[in-house]
């Protein structure tokens, strides 16, 4: 009780002043049409990046082995990724069929992959690279004519000012009876942010994480806790245009202009982080992993197939959400080979069958056992994850046409009192979803 006051008092003082606007938070013009952008996207890559990548054990090493966080900052000292190559990376992720990337620009760990005056513990002022990462990220993006986007963790392990703690980092050295300052931690969030928004041009979203850490409080008292009225004002004042998302695994708040689901798509909750939210008509978005881990780890080697990771594209696809895809890119700055390998599969199967996902919404028909559906317009695309040899869909408006969307040839079909029954032929092509593109009257 006594922690819920502190918080209230502390954070309800910097948030009262843009609390109300955002409240009553009506989108711009410029916001409603980067949101669109957004959903017709539909594919974007995760990058997980941090000093985490040298004990390759994940971006949650400090956390999981209770690393002091003054052992933790020396890591800094050799973080020396010798063949980073931004331009090597846009490449390969624009090559891969996506269309923009999300990187962490701040983990939970606390260090800044770019240069910050708010804080020394960066890639510029804190190690011997001395590079900034997103600025040369950034770019190689515009070069490339791909969007990004910078995710932001609220937590944070390391700082004395993020006092009282949540349920995370609690074994990291910092010590008992500190005062903390969360106002401090606030105003500290809130410069990095217009960093962030004032350096690197335009910034497609900002992506935060982290609100979990203090979820013994209850969702209504999260906002003010966090600041985030505030935080979502500033962002969207700073660009119009900047979507706001918020990993927080609850209904989005007033303010948010995308929802996220952690490891599901929309409407399951296999992975058990998205019990606590339904599907709102904001853009969605779902994040996954290739193996097991966001960042680096050096002996995780589940990972799944790339016929599972396209398949997993059209599931989301078929949700009507965006699959955010994660890589962690190894320490000396290159993306693991497993990860091209996947990446280089999909833009394969993409750049025959993109159609059926770039700017598509949920289809008519739910998932089925061959497979899922998804729609633009006047198509109905059937995405075939096994071979079938007919299919019998109740479909009320009236077909025109029926083809393969991979090579146009046609197939019979017949429709009688809004039943359609195809005749699907086999194929000797091995793909793991066969597109057939349905195009109504
Ligand atoms: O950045 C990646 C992860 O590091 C971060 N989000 C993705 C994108 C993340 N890691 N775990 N989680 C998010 C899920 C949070 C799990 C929690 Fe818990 C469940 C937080 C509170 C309850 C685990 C169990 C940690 C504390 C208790």
């Amino acid at each position: 009780m006594k922690r819920i006051l502190f918080f209230l008092v502390a954070a309800s003082l910097c948030a009262a002043v843009s609390a109300s606007a955002q409240e009553g938070y009506v989108p711009s013009a410029e916001n409603l049409a980067a949101r669109e952008r957004f959903a017709g996207d539909r594919f974007g890559i995760f990058i997980h990046w941090g000093l985490y990548a040298q004990p390759g054990r994940g971006e949650w090493v400090m956390q999981q082995q209770n690393i002091d966080y003054r052992e933790y900052a020396r890591l800094a000292n050799s973080f020396y990724p010798s063949k980073f190559d931004a331009r090597a990376w846009v490449r390969a992720i624009k090559a891969g069929g996506a269309r923009y990337i999300t990187i962490t620009s701040r983990h939970h760990d606390g260090f800044s992959l770019f240069r910050s005056a708010a804080t020394p513990y960066n890639a510029v002022d804190g190690t011997p690279f001395g590079r900034d990462i997103l600025a040369e990220l950034a770019e190689a993006c515009r070069e490339e004519g791909i969007r990004l986007h910078f995710y932001y963790s609220h937590v944070d392990w390391g700082r004395l000012d993020y006092w009282p703690r949540g349920r995370t980092g609690l074994g990291t050295g910092r010590p008992e009876g500190n005062a903390g300052d969360w106002a401090h931690y606030q105003e500290f969030m809130k410069a990095q942010l217009t960093e962030l928004l004032t350096q690197y041009g335009p910034v497609g979203a900002i992506w935060f994480d982290g609100v979990w850490d203090h979820d013994a409080e209850p969702r209504e008292a999260q906002p003010a806790i966090w600041g985030l009225y505030d935080q979502y004002a500033l962002i969207h004042r700073l660009q119009p245009g900047c979507l706001v998302g918020n990993n927080h695994h609850l209904d989005p708040f007033p303010g948010e202009d995308i929802q996220i689901f952690e490891k599901d798509v929309p409407g399951e909750n296999e992975a058990g982080f998205s019990g606590g939210q339904g599907i709102s008509r904001l853009p969605l978005e779902t994040c996954q992993t290739m193996n097991n881990s966001w960042g680096y780890n050096i002996t995780d080697r589940s990972y799944k197939s790339a016929d599972d990771l396209i398949r997993y594209l059209a599931r989301t696809a078929a949700k009507g959400a965006n699959l955010l895809l994660n890589i962690g890119p190894r320490p000396d700055g290159t993306l693991p080979d497993e990860a091209l390998e996947r990446l280089a599969e999909i833009g394969r199967w993409l750049s025959v069958n993109g159609d059926s996902i770039y700017g598509t919404q949920a289809g008519d028909i739910e998932e089925q056992p061959w497979g899922v559906s998804s729609r633009k317009g006047k198509v109905l695309y059937l995405h075939l994850f096994r071979p079938v040899e007919s299919l019998q869909l109740e479909l009320a408006e009236k077909v025109r046409s029926v083809a393969f969307l991979a090579d146009g040839k046609p197939l019979p079909f017949t429709q009688k009192k809004g039943m359609v029954s195809l005749t699907i032929p086999s194929s000797a092509d091995a793909t793991p979803d066969r597109v057939i593109a349905i195009t109504f009257r």
